[in-house]
């Protein structure tokens, strides 16, 4: 049996906005938008494999504030988990992407304004209800 290796995604908050992050690879997922971040590690925390992943993928220093409840099936043995997170510095610029081609801060009103990966939809979902939450 296959263990699972858990994905881990960022809901990074700012002034009540949510950012998004539109991927350009590979292929068949391009052009839809995610929560930024990757592959836990072997030997790495989630939490770890977050700030890893947000510094890579964009650049900043953020760290993970709460796990959103829920786990989320990607293509086996992948599953995707998900924390809030807070920037500590720097700010997710478009010149520092790697993975990604676009950057957009949604706020309650927007934020089903992106085609998001459907295995995304699900966490999404419960960080509207924080943001709603004000
Ligand atoms: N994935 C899905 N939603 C996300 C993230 C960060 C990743 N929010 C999926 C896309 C890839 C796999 O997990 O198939 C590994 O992600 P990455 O390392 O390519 O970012
Ligand atoms: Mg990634």
């Amino acid at each position: 049996m296959t263990e699972r290796i858990v994905v881990v995604g960022a809901a990074l908050l700012d002034g009540g906005r949510l950012l998004a992050a539109r991927r350009s690879a590979p292929p068949e997922l391009a052009g839809r938008w995610e929560l930024p971040g990757g592959k836990v590690e072997p030997g790495e925390t989630p939490e770890a494999a977050l700030v890893r992943e947000l510094r890579e993928e964009l650049g900043v220093e953020a760290e993970a504030v709460r796990r959103v409840p829920g786990e989320w099936m990607l293509t086996p043995p992948y599953v995707l988990q998900v924390w809030t997170a807070r920037l500590r510095a720097g700010s997710p610029e478009a010149k520092a992407l790697q993975d990604h081609d676009e950057l957009r801060w949604l706020t309650a009103g927007t934020l089903w304004s992106v085609e998001w990966l459907e295995q995304d939809v699900g966490a999404v979902r419960e960080v509207a209800q924080a943001l709603n939450a004000g």
